[in-house]
Parts: structure tokens; sequence; C-alpha cells
């Protein structure tokens, strides 16, 4: 089945890769260019070999899709995905008094007395988002990525674009367009304004003998924890777009600019190379609901869904 493929990468990688240092001191194998096909009537493609969060790939992309860019939603759906970039900024910031966070995400991997106080402050910074307006307003706000540049994209003409919303209508009265595209990358905002530049870059839909498809463009591929997120987000996402416009979900096609393994994952991937794929769960949107902007969490189920259990690796910052 599609897991296959995910499996074949990670293999690929270890096999052909090359040693690369990387911004965040880690180190990586890395190989430059690669795709992987998965075609959803075959069931929905969440990695079986290793229990991946369903729970918040949806919750962070119904957060996209709502156009959102501030954590605070996310942590009420106890969502800790964004919460470093978002951290970042505020110890770094002169609002920050407490004990110096320089470096926290390799530190806290080396020094256990630093981790300790890093999730104390962690916890303070989260309870402050959810209980402070002003502070979330200030610090939960991570600029301008995907919610903003899906939802909101600022033209030079002093308006905005909705390109999801656009590219929505655009699938039902011309699927036969090949200008299917939603853009995250926004060179303007790159350097600047955004916490971390965009990972999946574009995104492209395909419609043929009533199926949709969707190829993603992702510039840069934590192999081993980002990759199986960022698979579930975007056939997800193509399972809403399809229900949206009265077709069946078709491909979702991966492609991958640096796709890479850090090194600090290779026990890991070795166990998870020892495992047997299980069959590929079912997702079950409900049916009483078209459009994705309505769309709730409760509104989308997964369904045989048995997995290996998880495997932990720390997160490269
Ligand atoms: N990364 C992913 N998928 C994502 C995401 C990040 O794999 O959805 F947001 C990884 C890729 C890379 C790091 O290891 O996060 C981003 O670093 P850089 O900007 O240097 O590519």
């Amino acid at each position: 089945n599609g897991e296959q493929q995910y499996l074949q990468l990670l293999r690929d990688v270890l096999d052909k890769g090359s040693r690369k240092e990387d911004r965040t001191g880690t180190g990586t194998i890395s190989t430059f260019g690669y795709q992987m096909r998965f075609d959803l009537s075959q069931g929905f493609p969440l990695i079986t070999t290793k229990r991946v969060a369903f729970r918040l790939v949806a919750s962070e992309l119904l957060w996209f899709i709502k156009g959102d860019t501030n954590i605070r939603y996310l942590l009420q759906h106890n969502n800790n995905i964004w919460n470093e970039w978002a951290f970042k900024k505020w110890v770094e910031s002169s609002a920050y008094s407490g004990p110096d966070m320089t470096d926290f995400g390799l530190r806290s991997q080396s020094d256990e007395a630093f981790a300790a106080l890093y999730r104390e402050q962690m916890d303070i910074f989260k309870t402050r988002i959810l209980e402070e307006d002003t502070f979330a307003e200030e610090f939960g706000e991570l600029g301008n990525v995907y919610g903003k540049q899906w939802r909101e994209w600022r033209t030079s003409r002093g308006d905005s674009v909705d390109q999801l919303r656009d590219v929505i209508e655009a699938i039902k009265k011309t699927p036969d367009s090949r200008r299917l595209i939603v853009s995250a990358w926004n060179p303007e905002d790159v350097p600047t304004n955004m916490a971390l530049p965009p990972c999946h870059t574009m995104f492209q839909f395909y419609v043929s003998e009533g199926k949709l498809s969707c190829q993603l463009y992702q510039r840069s591929g934590d192999i081993f924890l980002g990759v199986p997120f960022n698979i579930a987000s975007y056939a997800l996402l193509t399972h809403l777009i399809a229900h949206e416009c009265g077709l069946e979900p078709g491909e979702f096609i991966h492609t991958l600019g640096d796709a890479h393994i850090y090194l600090n994952h290779l026990e890991q991937i070795q166990e998870q190379l020892t495992r047997e794929p299980k069959p590929l769960p079912k997702l079950l949107l409900n049916s009483g609901k078209t459009s994705l902007f309505e769309m709730e969490l409760e509104d989308i189920k997964l369904e045989n869904y048995e997995p290996h259990p998880g495997i932990k690796a720390p997160v490269a910052v």
C-alpha cells in the first residue's frame, strides 16, 4: 500500500543520501528531489509503522483553513506543534525577564537542568497565551504563515487574495484548468515576517474522471518527524476539497526538495524499518456539511487506525 512509498523514501535517503550540515546544527543525511504518489482510494495515507497523531494534523489544517495565524486556537485544541516558534519570539523580546533561553531547542536536548527550566517557561507561556488576550495578540501571533497566505495574501494594490476560496471556485467552474495553484511562498514576507519560511511552498490541483488530485511541492522535509504529518495533512486537504466540490479523491503526489534525515533520528528509523505496515485507515467526513470552511474537528473521523506504537525523537528547531 501507499505506506511502502514512505518506507522506501527512508531507505533511499539512508542508502543514497549525503552528509549535509544544516541550519539547526544537528546534521543530516540528505537528497534533493524526490516524489511519492498516494492513491487516496486505497485508504488514508496515515503511516502505521509508528503512531502519528492525526488529531494534531486535523486541528492544524483547520487552523490554516480558517486563516488563523495565532497559536491560541491550537492550544485550545491541545495542539503544541507550533509553540516553539512563538515562544522563541517571546524569549527574544524585551518583555521577557525569565532565565536565558538562547538556543533552547538544542540545549534542552543535552542539558537536563536546562530542560526543566525550559519546560517551566514554556508552561508559563502557554498559560498566558490561553488566559491573557493582549499577551496572545502580541506573542501568540506567528506572522504571515500558511493561514495568512492561503486566505489573505496581501497585494501591492492594498487588498488581499483568498487563494483557497478562489481555487475551490476554480475547481468547480473550470476543472480542466492548469492554473489551480495555491502558493504559500511570499518572497516579500520570507525574510522578516515569518516565524518559519513555509516548508509546503505551493500546491496544485488536477481534476480528471471525477477525481481530484493534489500535488505539493515541499522545499524541505524532515523525513522522520515532519513528512508523515505533511502527507496526512495534504491528503486530508484533498479529501476536504473533493468533498466540497462533489469529486472523489484521486492521488496525493508529494514532491520534496531537500529530503533529509536528521542524524539524531537514525536509531528510531532502524526500529521503524523492522515493522510490518498494517492496513491503512479510512477517512470519514460529515456528509451533512459540504463547505470545508465550516468543518470542525468532530466532522472528521478516522476509522480502523491501528498503528504500531509511536517512536519519540527530538525536533530540530
Ligand atoms: N519541517 C517539515 N515539515 C513541516 C515543517 C517543517 O519537515 O511541515 F513545518 C522541517 C523541515 C526542516 C525544518 O527540517 O522543519 C525546517 O527548517 P528549514 O527552514 O531550515 O528547512
